[in-house]
Formats: structure tokens, sequence, C-alpha cells
């Protein structure tokens, strides 16, 4: 089957086709580093179906396991070694093969399947974080994105505590990525929630921190553990004296604060010497590593090496 996918970076259209294996190889006539940040990533117009059935067929999808997650690096840059990892959901759909969460997660999170998404994302978070335990990658922290409407419902400290729990996993390797792109709801609710989640150990961090919603107030007002930078910011380092200041002044900013900061989005070599200047700080993006699927860990682990 060919369908049309979009380029993450320059959001031109491409051709996807099935390849063996469960996900889809993508090519097209862009060039090379165009190529390696192309995603499979449907372009929502193409998914033929109206909101109820897409709903119908994600809850259909959870529970015939089409839905998986992919995980991508971070890299402590002084150190030169992976800390964490981030866990990205997929979903390998029977018609439209493997779509990205921005075609199908609105959707998720704006309808009654919200929570048991929620759910499995931290099901399956501890899991793998459990399993790699056992094989001696305990150093490693794993982060799971939620909308921070999930946070704040009751009874939601209480259930990850007790997956964490049931699967024997230290809080300090979790992490929540709070992926609010428009308002997070009343500040003294998430600061509670957030206060309540940190108590257990959990670390919490701000996504796409400088877009949509995350104002500096915010931040002021959140005893949040990490900022992550929105990607927005690298795009354009080399050619925007501007966009370095940016960066510059938000990762001080950020250490200033004590917070950890990692910048999202870094997808070439000249990016990643830049940011070399840097204080303490985690790098993420396609120069790194692309998202990995769980099997492919110990191959990546091998070459880039892990905090202890
Ligand atoms: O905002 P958040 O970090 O949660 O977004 C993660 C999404 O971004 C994932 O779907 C992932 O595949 C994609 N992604 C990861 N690294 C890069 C990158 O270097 N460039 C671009 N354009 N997208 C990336
Ligand atoms: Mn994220």
């Amino acid at each position: 089957m060919e369908v049309v996918a979009r380029c993450c970076t320059c959001g031109r259209k491409a051709r996807a086709t099935e390849s063996p294996g469960n996900s889809k190889t993508v090519s097209a006539g862009t060039g090379k580093s165009d190529v390696r940040a192309l995603e499979i990533a449907l372009d929502s117009t193409a998914v033929h179906r109206n909101y109820d059935d897409l709903v119908d067929d994600a809850e259909l999808g959870l529970a015939r396991k089409e839905f998986f997650f992919v995980y991508q690096p971070k890299l402590r840059l002084q150190a030169g070694l992976l800390s964490g990892f981030e866990s990205l959901i997929r979903w390998h759909h029977p018609e439209h093969g493997v779509l990205m969460p921005s075609v199908f997660i609105d959707l998720v999170e704006n309808s009654y399947l919200t929570s048991q998404f929620t759910d499995f994302a931290m099901t399956e978070s501890a899991r793998v974080l459990a399993s790699w335990a056992a094989r001696g990658y305990g150093g490693l922290s794993l982060s799971v994105n939620l909308p921070a409407g999930e946070i704040t419902r009751l009874g939601a400290a209480k259930r990850l505590s007790s997956i964490l729990d049931s699967y024997a996993v230290r809080a300090e390797n979790f992490q929540i990525e709070l992926t609010e792109s428009t308002d997070p709801g009343p500040i003294e609710t998430l600061a509670t929630a957030i206060a309540t989640i940190r108590n257990m150990g959990v670390s919490v961090a701000i996504d796409d921190f400088g877009s949509g919603c995350w104002s500096l107030t915010k931040l002021h007002r959140l005893a949040i553990d990490t900022l992550k930078l929105d990607r927005s910011f690298m795009r354009d380092i080399h050619e925007n004296i501007e966009s370095r200041a940016m960066v510059e002044t938000l990762v001080e900013l950020g250490s200033r604060l004590k917070k950890r900061v990692v910048i999202e989005g870094v997808e070439t070599e000249a990016q990643f010497e830049w940011l070399r200047g840097m204080a303490q700080i985690d790098c993420q993006g396609y120069y790194i590593s692309e998202p990995i699927r769980e099997e492919q860990l110990d191959g990546l682990i091998e070459r880039r090496g892990i905090l202890c």
C-alpha cells in the first residue's frame, strides 16, 4: 500500500511503501538530511474517517495491541553518555500503516479513551524500566508524555504509584513530560499535582517550553525538574543570531533556576558542536538517534554508553 507521509522538518510530502517487518520505509526526492528526518507521519487528510470512527478504531486498536512505543535517547552532553529516553507512541493502524501521534493524539486526548491511554503509557514505561534495570541499565530514566489533565485527575498519583510498585521500578527513574499546547487549567491545581508526584520521587518536565501555553509565569509558579526547549529554537541557529541568543538565554535561565535543560531537535553535527560550549545540558534529536524500538536498545547503548 502506498500512503502519503510528511517530512517532519520541511513538511514536504513523500511516498511511503510497505517494507518487510511491521513498519514502513519512506523515501523522497529530498536532500540527505531531509531523508534522515523523514518519519512516518500520515497526513491527517489521508485518514478518511470521521471523528467517531477514529475513536472507535483507537479503542479497538488498544484492545488489539496496535499501539506501541518507540524510545528516543537523551545524551548528557558534557559526559557524552546517554542519560535516559523518552517514550513516543505510534499506532500500527491496520489500514493506514504506522501513524505518528500528530495524527491521532488530539483525538484520543479529547475522548473517553484518555485515561486508558495514560494507563497504557505508564504501564508500558514501567515494564520497560523494569526490564532495563534487570539488564543492568538501572541508571536510565524514561519519560512519558502526558497532558496536565491526566496528572490532576483524581487518583492519578495513586494509580502511578501502584503501577511503579507492581513493576518494582524506582520512581526516580520515571519522568512525566507535560505536553500541553493550550491552557493547562488552574495553576494551583497543577502545582499541587506536580508536588504530589514529585514527592513520590517521580520527576516532571515541561515539554516544548517556549511555545504554546508554557509562559515564564507558569515556569515561575510550577516546581518542575526539567525544561525541554521547543525544537523550533534550534532550527535556524546557524543563520539567525537571535535564535542562538534565545537558546543560550533559555539554557542559562534553566540552570539559574536549577532545572535540568533538554535541547530538542538536535539534527546536525553543526548544531551539536555549537551546543558543546554550553553547561550541563541533555540533547535529544535525530543527530543523537531517531526513536528506536525496544529491541534496538542494546546496540545503541553499546555505541553510545550510559551514565551510571
Ligand atoms: O515534543 P516531543 O519531544 O514530545 O516530540 C516528540 C516527537 O518529535 C516525536 O514524534 C519524534 O519522533 C519527533 N522528533 C524527535 N527528534 C526530532 C528531531 O530531531 N527533529 C524533528 N523534526 N522531530 C523530532
Ligand atoms: Mn515530549
